[in-house]
Parts: C-alpha cells; structure tokens; sequence
C-alpha cells in the first residue's frame, strides 16, 4: 500500500477526478484519479488522503487498476456467439473467436426481440435477471436494471449470495444494519476479529486496529484458517468450521456466571435478557463443552471471555468486534451472527467508544432505492402481479429443474428459465454447485446475454455479450458498508471502446421494449432521486454537496459529549420492541454437513474452505498476469493441516483429487499450520484459470442457511486423495 499524506495537487497537464472504488468492498475507498487532459488517458490511482477511513492508501488490488482498465483483454465491443459454436469453456485470451463484433444497435435488436419472444411463449417470468456486487454503485447495483426487469414482469432474484444471514441477523437483533465506527476501533482496549480477514479484505480498518494496539490494546482473531491476520494477531483461535454458536454460548456462560453483565444497560436497552441467561447458563453451554465441539480449549475460552467481560472497566478500553461475513456462511450461519451480535448488549459495551460490534454499516444510508428501482412498474407488466422470487444461490437448480414439477427448492414454481440477463456477476464462477449451473448454462434452448467488462467463466455459455465500463469511465453515488460517509463517484476518462454502464444498458432497453418514461432518466437524474429522503442521517448530504467535497459523513444522533455511539441509547434500535432482542436464545445445531455430526469420519470426513483470495476481489482480478503474480502462491493451492496429508500419504507439492457427492477438482498440495487439523482451505478462482477447468464451488452445495437464505459455501465436507501418476515407462 502506497501511504501519501499530503494534498494531492495535479500538475500541468493533469487533472485530478474524484472517484470511489465500487467494488465489494467494505471500505468503499475514495480513489484520486490523475488524467492526462491532453489523451485524456488515466495516467495514476491513489487513495483519497483527505478521507477519513481511505487516509490515502488503496489495497494492493486496487492500487494496480490501471492493469485492468487498459488491459489489453477488455471486453469493447458487443458480439454475438457464431453460428454453430457451442457453448462450453473456451480458453483464455482466445474467447473472442467464437464471438463475432455487432453493433450496439444491433445487438441491442436481438435482445430486445428475444426477451419480447420468450416473455410472450413462455411468460415473463421465464426471463431471469442474475446480478451481485460486480459494483455496489447505488446506480449500478440496482437502479434502471430493476425497473427493466419489474416491466417486463420477470422472475425476481433473491441477492442472497454474500450477506443476507448475517444481515437477517443484525435485523433480527438490532432492527437495523448499523454498528461500530470503524475510526472508534482505535479507542478499543479488546478487539476481536470474528470470522473476519480485515488485513485481507477489510484493509483499512486495519490502521485503527495498529493505532489501539501501540496503547496496549489485546487483538485476538477467531477464524479456522491462519489468514494474515491471525498471523498478525496477539492471539489466534482455530475454531472448527460452523462452532461460533457454541463459542458464542460459552463467553455468555461465562458472562453470567461471573456477573460480568450490565444490568442497567440490559434492563434499559434488551428485551428476553433473563431467558438468554438461564439458557447462556445451561450446562452445555459451558467452556469445557464448547471446547469439544469448537476445538478451542475451555481455559482459552475462560480468558477471553473474562477479557471480554472486563473490559471497558477500571480505565481499560472496550471490547469491540469486528464480525464479518465469514461466520455466515455455514448452515448455522444466521443462527451464530445473532448470537455473537448479542454479546456487546450483554456487556452494554455499546456505550463506550470503541465497543460495539460491527458487521456492516449500510443500513446507516438511507438511499431511496425505492425510487430508483420502482418495484410499483410490476403491475404495469403483462404479469400484472408481483412475479416469483428465485434465489440465487440455487441458480443451478432453476436453470434445470425449474418449470419440471414443484419439487424446486426455496423457489416458486412456475415456467422454466428460457432467458438469463448476467451483468455485474461472474455467475458460473462463484455460484454454488458450479457443475449443475454449468449443466444449465449449456443448454442450447437458454438464451443467455452477459453485460461485462472481460471474457469471463459466465460469457463463454453468452449468446450475446456486452461491454460494460469500469467504475473509472462513469458516474455513480455510494454508501459503503464499512464506514459512514456517503460519495460520488465522478468518471475520470470516457468509456473505452464501446463499454457502456448498466444505467445507460437498461435504459435503452427500456425505451426499445417499453418506452416508458422511467426509462428518461440518466444519471444525474437517478442520482438526486437516490438522495430523495428527509432521513435524518442524510440532513446535509445533498448532490450539491457530494459533487464539491467528494465524500459527505452521515448526520448520526450524537449524545451530550458530541459522539455517536449506536446503541448506546434507546433511540438507535430499529426492532419492533424497540430494543436489542435476546429472544428467541441462540440454539446450537451442527450444520448437517459438518465434521460435528459426520464425526468418526463419513465419506468426507474434511471440512473444506472455498475462501477469497487477498488479491483478488471474489473472481475479480484473477484474470490479470500482476494480481495473479501476488497470489502465486495459493494459487491452485489446497493448504492441508500434516497429520491428514499424512495419513493419505500426501506430500507437498503432490497433486491431489479433492471430491464430494458434487464434483471433483485437481490441486496441489501444501502442507503446513494455515488449517488445523480436519480442515483443508483452497481459493476461489476462475473456472478456466483451474486445473482441469474446475474451481472450488464444483464442490459446495445450494443449501441454505438457517435463516436469510443465505448461501452455505462454509458448511462443505470432502475427502482428499494424491493423484497417483500413470508410470511413464
Ligand atoms: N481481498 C479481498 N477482499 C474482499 C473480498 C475478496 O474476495 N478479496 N471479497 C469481498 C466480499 S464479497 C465480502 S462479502 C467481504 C467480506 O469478507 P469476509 O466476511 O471477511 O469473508 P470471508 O473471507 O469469506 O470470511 C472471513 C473469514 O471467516 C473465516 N471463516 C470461515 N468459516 C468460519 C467459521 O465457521 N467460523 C469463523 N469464526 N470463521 C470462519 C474464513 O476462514 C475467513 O478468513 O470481503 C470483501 N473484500
Ligand atoms: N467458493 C466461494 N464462492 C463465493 C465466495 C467465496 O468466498 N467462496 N464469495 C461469495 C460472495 S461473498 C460474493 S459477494 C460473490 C461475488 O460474486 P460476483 O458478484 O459475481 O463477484 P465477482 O467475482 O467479483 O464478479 C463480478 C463481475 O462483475 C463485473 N463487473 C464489474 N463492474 C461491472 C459493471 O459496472 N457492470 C457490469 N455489467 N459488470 C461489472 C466484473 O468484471 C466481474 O466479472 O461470490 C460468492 N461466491
Ligand atoms: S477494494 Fe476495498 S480496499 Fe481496495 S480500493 Fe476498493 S474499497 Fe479500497
Ligand atoms: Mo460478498
């Protein structure tokens, strides 16, 4: 990370744009681009030095993105797939030969006659919109492409492949997605990273922890892999894969027990707190029996809860969490981001700077997005009703089964999947269970567009495909998930080639298909009507203002020493009671497919972690020669704890076959301490950029989690075997 503190001051013949990384990234970094005004070609990226949590530095991924928007592989041009090329796996740096360049008009023709065809056939719900986080731009994450789809009467998508347990968690707890400031991480005296690589992909919260921990700060990590965080921590808990309830359980054993709670704050500010403690006090909640399931030794748990309990007390500093998503994606996922959600209330750590917890800080921006998105246009469809929902995490499952029976899983039934949208996702990569969405992406009758900025894993199973531009070539307002100041987003240099936004995309499909007046709307227009609220928290951040400072900070309620404290009263909770909810008590249920209940060794007897790579954003960036360069060394990697390679007579550096019901992948192995024992962890990468072209998600399920919808690539067993070389001779 390049650190630069100074105002950045544009030299003859350069411009400086204002821009904001949109990728999904909890620390929604404002980025200083410098153009060159006479090629108008951008000529350097740096962090914003006068944003508060940016502090001007970017990620090491970010820093490098000029790799990216001048890469010679950018996607510029619509194509349509040639005649007669099927749709499969093509190899890298040679897609575009089974595409042939259309213009935009006409390709533009061929979608909307198309959609119009299969809507009219089959129903409008036989169209499936399938989009995340390729940017969380308010515009470009949902805006015009929402109205597009709610029009035609299309099936809706359940965005439930990153967040949604943990987000259902906080909702159920708090009412609310709101927690810790991350600049009052620095005030803390006890900050646990929970299912959480801040050093890997929470950067920028990393310096606030640093700043604590030189005033003597104890920082512990509780993840089942050595990420570089735990290995920068004082201390590292490997806990075993979908135990966070019953770790959670036992501090609150502890809690109780030794009277280390806040009653006042209880009584004033929780609601079921006396069950939660006779529940927490329940002899199989103790340390000595979570440390059997969770693998972490009950006088560890003793000492940090203890850590835990006294802080805040006796000058010390807080306790604060930083929960992340990690945590969520285990069948229990919901079930364990509520319980751990619920420690600060017992302790009432939230009324101290620097306690709390924090998991995700977007429900603290009230961006319209009813008014951008206009779900309402549904009944102006040939549907004239809401249309079904299909979740996304079971894409595999629609693309095959849908439209054969009522036997789908968590989707509705109704007619089959005959038109696939993509855009701002890299579907066949980071969905679960990538043989069967594979398997569905295949079909020769699925019409399927893909609106990207490269050839990706998802555009080689394209009919048409799309350029899209980066966050560099258009404009867009933010909120962030990691901190608290709405920005825009200016765009530096004009869209390359032919790439076009996904606001410019959906209109004009709009007014092809529909001609409605919401289609009318640009990005000035849809950026003033995401600021359209007398939400407190947005009093003073207005387009005006975003446009001149660049970044804005959220109005929250201060208490009488000016600070903003959440939760630290009444007033902040969102819950129908008004209060933090302890009801219904956390119960600890082993995910099904887990080494907790398959113990004794089933037919897979490890459990498996299909992480994100530090250098790479989920799929993003694994396609370009530097960030691949950083991650050189996991990648193609299955890290293996030495007593199970061992026992399979494994050794570094050997090729090994990992296998589920699912599928089967090739890696190589690396024997080391990065996973305990029982546990194996490989990385997300690229289909095609994998040995035999298959990556982590051919063996994770479309299971859900407990509550959320949530996708479980945690909760994933397996077994391991070397892959035994033919003799030569
Ligand atoms: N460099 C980089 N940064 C990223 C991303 C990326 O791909 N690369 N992705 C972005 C995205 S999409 C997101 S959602 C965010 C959030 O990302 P995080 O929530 O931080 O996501 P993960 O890396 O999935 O999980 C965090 C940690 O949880 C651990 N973990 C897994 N299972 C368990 C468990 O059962 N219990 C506990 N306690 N820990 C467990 C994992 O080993 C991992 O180190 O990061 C964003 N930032
Ligand atoms: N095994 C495993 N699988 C996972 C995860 C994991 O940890 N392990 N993480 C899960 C999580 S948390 C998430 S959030 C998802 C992420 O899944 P995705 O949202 O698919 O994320 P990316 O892989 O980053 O792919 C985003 C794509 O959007 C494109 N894009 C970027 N900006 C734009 C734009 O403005 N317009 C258009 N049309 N396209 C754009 C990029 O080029 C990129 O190919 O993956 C999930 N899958
Ligand atoms: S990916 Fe995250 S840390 Fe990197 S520049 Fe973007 S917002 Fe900042
Ligand atoms: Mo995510």
């Amino acid at each position: 990370m390049t650190k630069l503190r100074a105002k950045v001051v544009p030299s003859a013949g350069t411009k400086t744009v204002h821009a904001v990384c949109t990728h999904d990234c909890p620390d929604s970094c404002g980025v200083l681009v410098t153009v060159d005004t006479l090629t108008g070609r951008a000529t350097k990226v740096q962090g914003d030095p006068s944003h508060p949590v940016t502090r001007g530095f970017l990620c090491g991924k970010v820093a490098r993105y000029l790799d990216r928007v001048y890469s010679p592989e950018r996607l510029l041009y619509p194509m349509r797939r040639k005649a007669g090329v099927p749709k499969g796996p093509l190899s890298k740096g040679r897609e575009a030969e089974a595409f042939e360049r259309i213009s935009w008009d006409t390709a533009l023709e061929i979608v909307a006659a198309r959609l119009k065809e299969t809507a009219t056939e089959f129903g409008p719900e036989s169209v499936l919109p399938y989009s995340y986080a390729g940017t969380i731009g308010q515009l470009g994450f949902g805006s015009m492409d929402r109205r597009f789809f709610y029009r035609m009467g299309a099936s809706r998508l359940d965005r439930t492949i990153c967040s949604t347990a943990g987000g259902e968690a906080l909702h159920r707890v708090y009412g609310v997605k709101l927690g810790t400031v991350p600049q009052d991480f620095a005030h803390a005296g006890v900050i646990i990273a929970w299912g959480a690589n801040v050093h890997g992909n929470n950067i920028h919260l990393w310096p606030f922890i640093e700043e604590a921990r030189r005033k003597g700060a104890w920082f512990v990590v509780i993840d089942p892999y050595r990420t570089r965080t735990a290995a920068l921590a004082d201390e590292h808990l490997a806990i075993r894969p979908g135990t966070d309830v019953l770790l959670a359980l036992a501090i609150m054993h502890v809690l109780f027990r030794d009277g280390d709670e806040d009653r006042t704050y209880l009584e004033e500010c929780t609601f079921g707190w006396e069950e939660l403690r006779e529940h927490a006090l329940k002899p199989e909640h103790s340390p000595v029996r979570a440390a059997e399931v969770t693998g972490i030794a009950a006088e560890t748990i003793e000492r940090l809860a203890r850590a835990y309990g006294s802080a805040g007390r006796d000058g010390r500093g807080a306790a604060a969490i930083r929960l992340n998503y990690g945590v969520q994606r285990s069948e229990n996922g919901g079930t364990a981001a509520r319980a751990v959600a619920m420690l600060p209330l017992i302790t009432g750590s939230w009324k101290q700077r620097g306690g709390g917890l924090q998991l995700s800080t977007s429900g603290a921006f009230p961006f319209n997005s009813a008014r951008l998105q206009l779900p309402g246009m549904m009944q102006k469809s040939a549907l004239k009703r809401v249309s079904r929902v299909v979740n996304m995490n079971q894409l595999g499952a629609a693309l095959t089964e849908l439209g054969q029976g009522p036997a789908v899983p968590a989707s509705s039934d109704g007619p089959p999947v005959k038109a696939l949208f993509v855009y701002n996702c890299n579907a066949a990569a980071v969905a679960p269970d990538s043989e069967r969405v594979l398997t569905g992406l295949r079909r020769e009758d699925l019409f399927t567009v893909v609106h990207e900025q490269f050839f990706t894993d998802t555009t080689d199973y394209a009919d048409v495909v799309l350029p899209a531009t980066t966050f560099l070539e258009h404009k867009d307002v933010m909120g962030a998930y990691g901190h608290l100041f709405a920005q825009i987003s200016q765009p530096a240099i004009a869209p390359l080639g032919e790439a076009r936004s996904n606001v410019w995309l959906f209109g004009e499909l709009g007014r092809r298909m529909f001609g409605d007046v919401e289609f009318e709307d640009g990005e000035e227009e849809l950026i003033a009507q995401a600021l359209e609220t007398d939400h407190p928290f947005f009093a003073g951040v207005t387009k005006e203002r975003l446009e001149r400072e660049g970044h804005v900070p959220l109005s929250l309620p201060k208490d009488e020493r000016g600070e903003s404290l959440p939760f630290s009263t009444r007033e902040w909770f969102r819950t129908a009671s008004g209060r933090g909810e302890l009801t219904p008590v956390p119960e600890w249920v082993a995910p099904r497919e887990s080494r907790s209940e398959a113990e004794g060794g089933g037919e897979y007897p490890l459990e498996f972690l299909p992480r994100k790579a530090d250098n790479y954003m989920n799929s993003t960036f694994a396609n370009l020669p530097g960030h691949r360069q950083m991650e050189r060394k996991t990648a193609g990697v299955l890290e293996m704890h030495p007593l199970d390679a061992t026992v399979r007579g494994v050794a570094t550096g050997d090729s090994v076959s990992v296998w589920n019901g699912r599928g089967r992948i090739t890696l190589t192995a690396r024997l080391g301490e990065t996973v305990p024992a029982g546990v194996v962890a490989a990385r997300l990468d690229w289909q095609k950029l994998s040995q035999d072209g298959a990556n982590v998600n051919a063996l994770t399920s479309e299971r859900l989690t407990d509550i959320g919808g949530g996708a479980t690539f945690y909760s994933t067993l397996v077994e391991v075997a070397k892959v035994e070389r033919m003799a030569a001779d």
